[in-house]
């Protein structure tokens, strides 16, 4: 399924009188603060968020899993879904794929499609927290930091056999995840353990292209559920500069203990030049993989205030990796994605209206209450006609879910590939 231009102007043309009505009110508002409209319009539009292949289905629990209809069952099926994102938000324009539950067939055919969909392959991802059927070794007690050399070389050829696939999609950079850890005191030497996963990730950087970067991702427990290797920020940041240059820490954000106070750990590391990228979600008790914004969006504001101050003041941090990383139980995974990639500009252009100067100036003065109101004001500005006239300006939809609703994309999907396909991932 593919949606064309018209489609989407049809529908614009049924919102565009309120739109423009709420616009107009909110730039004349915005331009008596000296706020630049057209500048946060043009941010708006390059944010480009990759939408991970393994959220495009329904996901489960150990519980149980509830099929939702007309599933991509392909990795075809799949780019034309994240395409479909793209053509309503403008902002979907990567999509991020797990190997091997998306190994390409045919690499010409699927980069073809991608460029059709006007999408382009983000990282990629390996998997080293499933034994795959006719492995030669089990991941049962670790890949990369494995008591067993042959283990470990398993592993990091799989991660080398990755980057090669990534190279051939065109893709620039790998995320390493690992489960690899502990599920009760005193299974594991700890040291031991963290040893063999620096050496193991120095030889997969050893096969990295020049271009590529290679993003380490930390997480404190789920799978193991004692220790887990590459527990937290400090412990990936520490094997990211073991690495080189050419290794980051990406921060997911479910995957911190609660009250974490995420965007300090943000600010350390774009302070550091270490911070690769993003896997963007919400959550609110362990990595629930929920809608991004849907439980805590206030942090996820004063994340964006920190980003948004380290990308103007921190030169040596490369620019960001943004993708989404969600699992989705009895919602439409795409209707959720839809309100996840609105939840991520929604937060972005209210740090965008946040005054960093003035907010300095106070901070100088130690004006805390003063502070507090420059924050909370831009986090009190409703910005979603900002939004929707970035998307509106790059040929993208004013109201993107009632315009999927409209015109019955899920009711095409599911005429196309039946109730009960199922794609592959979580
Ligand atoms: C681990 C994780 C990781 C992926 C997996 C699908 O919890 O966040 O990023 O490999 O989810
Ligand atoms: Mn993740």
């Amino acid at each position: 399924m593919q949606l064309n231009k018209d489609q989407i102007l049809s529908e614009n043309n049924r919102f565009q009188r309120s739109h423009q009505d709420y616009f107009n009110f909110l730039s004349d508002q915005l331009d008596n603060q000296d706020k630049d409209v057209n500048g946060i319009l043009r941010k708006l539009a390059n944010f480009q968020v990759a939408i991970p292949s393994w959220a495009l289905g329904a996901g489960g629990t150990r519980f149980g899993r509830f099929g939702f209809f007309g599933e991509p069952a392909s990795l075809e099926q799949k780019i034309e879904d994240v395409g479909v994102l793209h053509s309503l938000t403008k902002t979907a324009g990567a999509i991020s794929l797990h190997i091997p539950w998306d190994i390409p067939q045919d690499y010409n055919a699927i980069k073809e499609l991608a460029n059709a969909n006007d999408l382009v392959f983000d990282a990629v991802n390996s998997n080293t927290f499933q034994d795959q059927k006719n492995a030669k070794e089990s991941y049962r007690f670790g890949s990369l930091s494995n008591l067993n050399a042959s283990v470990r070389e398993q592993a990091v050829q799989h991660n080398i056999d990755v980057i090669k696939i990534g190279e051939k999609l065109g893709s620039k950079s790998l995320t390493v995840w690992l489960a690899d850890g502990a599920n009760f005191a005193g299974q594991r030497n700890f040291q031991s353990a963290l040893t063999h996963t620096e050496n193991s990730l120095k030889n997969i950087y050893s096969a990295l292209p020049e271009d590529w970067k290679m993003f380490i991702e930390y997480k404190p427990y789920e799978p193991n559920f004692y220790s887990t290797v590459i527990q937290d920020w400090g412990t990936s940041f520490m094997l990211a500069n073991a690495c080189g240059e050419k290794a980051y820490t990406l921060v997911d954000l479910g995957h911190h203990l609660p009250n974490t106070n995420i965007e300090q750990i943000v600010s350390t590391l774009m302070l550091k030049g270490k911070l690769g990228g993003f896997h963007f979600n919400d959550s609110k008790y362990g990595d629930d993989d929920s809608t991004v914004g849907s439980v805590k969006p206030y942090a996820l504001f004063l994340i964006f205030n920190e980003l948004v101050y380290g990308m103007e003041n921190n030169p040596q941090n490369p620019d960001l990796a943004w993708m989404i990383d969600a699992s989705h139980n009895i919602k439409d995974p795409l209707e959720d994605l839809l309100q996840s990639l609105e939840a991520i500009q929604e937060a972005y252009a209210k740090a965008l209206l946040v005054d960093q100067e003035e907010l300095q100036a106070a901070q100088s003065r130690n004006d805390v209450t003063l502070c507090q109101e420059i924050l909370q004001n831009a986090y009190r500005t409703d910005v979603r006609p900002l939004l929707a006239q970035a998307r509106a300006l790059s040929g993208g939809a004013i109201d993107p879910l009632k315009s999927y609703r409209s015109l019955r994309i899920r009711e095409g999907l599911i005429k196309e590939r039946g109730m009960n396909s199922v794609a592959t991932g979580l």
